[in-house]
Parts: structure tokens; sequence; C-alpha cells
């Protein structure tokens, strides 16, 4: 790919409803889109980043600096997305704005070659069955009430937001209301420590398919401990941001199952390096989410659809988060989004809606 140009776009996009986690309250969604423009045609790219580092250290403003000053000018003249990665790597971290770049680059190069994202990584299924992440609420029973919805919908698995306070009431709460056979697991953010290891035992009675990110990022020796002290499975998230972080979280046993992210990793060909690295274990996987718009949402479907992503994803519905996405809406059938089958990404922004949503543009000419 010969790059002319990239365009940093900033839109604002209001969630339909506000996502409350143990570190933080997101109400509407910054998202910084990256276009990259070859003379064979231009290819997009998302960055997950959220607006303030509390998921991460990284945040969308930060990611926007680095592209410009640092990560955009370390592009070699010509390069497919292998290229990209490469000429990245010596700049530390970073991993969203990174990913974004990549992906843009990944897409222009699989359009210009008529493949598909899915095609492209590896994928074997043409459907993806859904999950959906519900956030911390006020009450127990305004809980039952978004968790009903979502099952009405027909995602075939919920995820409950947990932190200390809000753990074993919802989730026996949900347990008892919908059954033995609701898919159930519960995602913690980082929010306890070693200490709560007898606490996160007691949700041992609620068949969870796993317990998401229950201590700090960089604590793998003290989730192996935990793991051994809980029968729930335990999945890590924030903790794992490179193919060597999931090698060492299988090695130690502080991790039975990895969500992977691919803002999270720093791509797509990591995120498919981590896959190999866990089907190659036995290591379950699915594909995360970080609220994204249909751009992020079409190459995370087609990467969930790959051979060990075993379990449900992340992967919600346009309407779960927006009223109005930037893409053609993902629309739930039966519990699943189709995979999509057009060239890169496989699907465009509607131009009308975009500039609607645009905050700012920044054109980098190469
Ligand atoms: O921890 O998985 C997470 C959203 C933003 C940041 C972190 C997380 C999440 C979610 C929602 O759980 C996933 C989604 O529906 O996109
Ligand atoms: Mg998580």
């Amino acid at each position: 790919m010969n790059i002319t140009g990239i365009e940093l776009r900033r839109i604002a996009m209001p969630l339909r409803a506000p996502f409350r986690t143990s570190f933080g309250v997101e109400t509407a969604r910054d998202v910084l889109l990256v276009r990259v423009v070859t003379p064979e045609g231009e290819g997009w790219g998302e960055c997950v980043a959220m607006s303030e580092p509390r998921y991460s250290s990284e945040y969308v403003d930060g990611a926007q600096d680095v592209l410009r000053r640092f990560l955009i000018p370390a592009l070699p003249e010509a390069a497919d997305a292998y290229g990209v990665k490469r000429a990245l790597k010596p700049f530390k971290g970073h991993r969203m704005a990174k990913a974004a770049l990549e992906t843009a680059v990944l897409d222009a190069q699989l359009r210009a070659t008529g493949q598909s994202f899915g095609g492209y990584l590896g994928a074997d299924r043409t459907r993806v069955p859904c999950g959906v992440s519900v956030g911390i609420m006020d009450s127990v029973p305004e809980l039952l009430d978004a968790v009903e919805g979502f099952v009405a919908e027909g995602y075939v698995r919920i995820k409950l937001k947990i932190e200390p306070g809000w753990d074993v009431a919802p989730v026996r709460a949900v347990r008892e209301r919908f059954g033995d056979d609701l898919l159930l697991q519960v995602d913690a953010n980082a929010a306890y420590t070693l200490a709560d290891a007898r606490h996160l035992a007691t949700l041992d009675a609620f068949d969870l398919l796993l317990i998401e990110q229950p201590l700090a990022d960089d604590d793998l020796v003290q989730h192996a401990a935990l793991a051994r002290q809980l029968a729930t499975p335990v999945c890590l998230d924030e903790s794992i941001e490179s193919a060597e972080d999931a090698a060492a979280a299988i090695t130690l046993g502080a991790a039975s199952i990895i969500n992977i992210k691919p803002g999270r990793v720093g791509g797509y060909l990591e995120a498919k390096a981590i896959h190999d690295l866990c089907v190659a274990h036995g290591v379950p996987v699915w594909c995360g989410g970080m609220l994204e718009t249909g751009l992020g949402r079409a190459a995370n479907v087609a990467l969930a659809a790959l051979p060990g992503f075993t379990l449900p994803g992340d992967t919600s519905g346009s309407r779960r988060y927006f009223a109005t996405d930037i893409t053609a809406p993902f629309e739930l059938a039966d519990g699943h989004l189709d995979v999509p089958t057009g060239p890169g990404l496989g699907v465009e922004p509607v131009a009308d809606i975009l500039d609607e949503v645009t905050a700012s543009s920044e054109w980098i000419k190469l």
C-alpha cells in the first residue's frame, strides 16, 4: 500500500443508555477513526481508546497525539499490515492507537484485493453467537428488567458487570429469575484484591461460565493464586496485552479462558496470534468489545468467527449501544450476527450520518 494521506476523524456517539462499570460511567463514546487513503482506495480503523485512562492507560486524545506525532510518521513508504506492525514496534505501548492504524491499512489492503477480514483471518463460520455486557445498575429490579429485555432480543449469553457491593446479590437474582440454562458470566474490571478470594468463591454456587479480570491488570501471579481458590474459571481481559502475556498467563495458571480485544493487544494480527496460541494450548477464547461502532464491530465479528472462539463474544447488535450507528446497523438474528462477506471490513460509514456525528477532522499528508 502506498499511503498518500491519513485522516484522523473524531466522532461523538451518544449511548442509548449509560454504561456503568467498576471503573466509571460512559454516557457517550468519543471515537477516533483512522482513514488511510491510497491510490487503490481507502481503509478504516476504529480506535477503541476511551475518553479517560480508566480501563487502561490509553485515552483518545493521547491516541490521536501519538498517531500524529510518532506512529504515522514512522510508516514505511509502502507497507502491508505486517509491515505496519513491524514499523510501529519500536514505540512502547499505545496498542489501541497502533491497532487503529494497522486495521485501516489492512482494510485498504483487503479492499484492494477483494478479500474479506473473515477470509483473511481464517474465519470458518458465516455467523457468530452473541452475548451482551450489562452494566452496573442502581437496583436489582432495574437489572432484571434490563436482562429480560436482552434475553427477549435473543442474546445467548449475559455478562454482568460486578464490583464490591454489586456481585453476589445481582448474580443470584439473575440466576434465580432466568434459570440454570442461561449462559451467565461476570466481569469485575480489576475491582477486587486477593483478600476478596473467599468472597469471590461464593460466586461458585451460581455455575458461571467465567469470572473476567477480578484482580489488577498487572497481577498475573495473584490471578494464579485466586484461580486455585475458585471453581469458576478465571478469564483475563486487561492483563493480556500481547501473545507473550497470554503465554505467561497460561503457563502460570492465571487464566483458563482469554478475552481477546484487538485494540487492547495492538491489532488483528496480534489478536490472531493469541487465538492460535490459545488453540494450541486448549484454552478457549472469546471476542471482547469496547462499545465499538459498526466499523470496529465488523472486524470483531469476523475475528469471532475463527475456530478457537468457542464462547459467545461481547459482539452485540448496534442498537444495544447507539440509536444510529455510522454503518448499516448490525442486527441480531436468532442471537447471532452475520460475518460481513464484502472486501475488507465489508461495511462503510454512511456519509451523511458520519458527517452529522463528526466533531473534528485532521488530515495528515504523507
Ligand atoms: O471490560 O469488557 C470490558 C466496555 C468498555 C470497556 C471495557 C469493557 C466493556 C464491556 C462492553 O464489557 C463490551 C461491549 O459490549 O462492547
Ligand atoms: Mg472486560
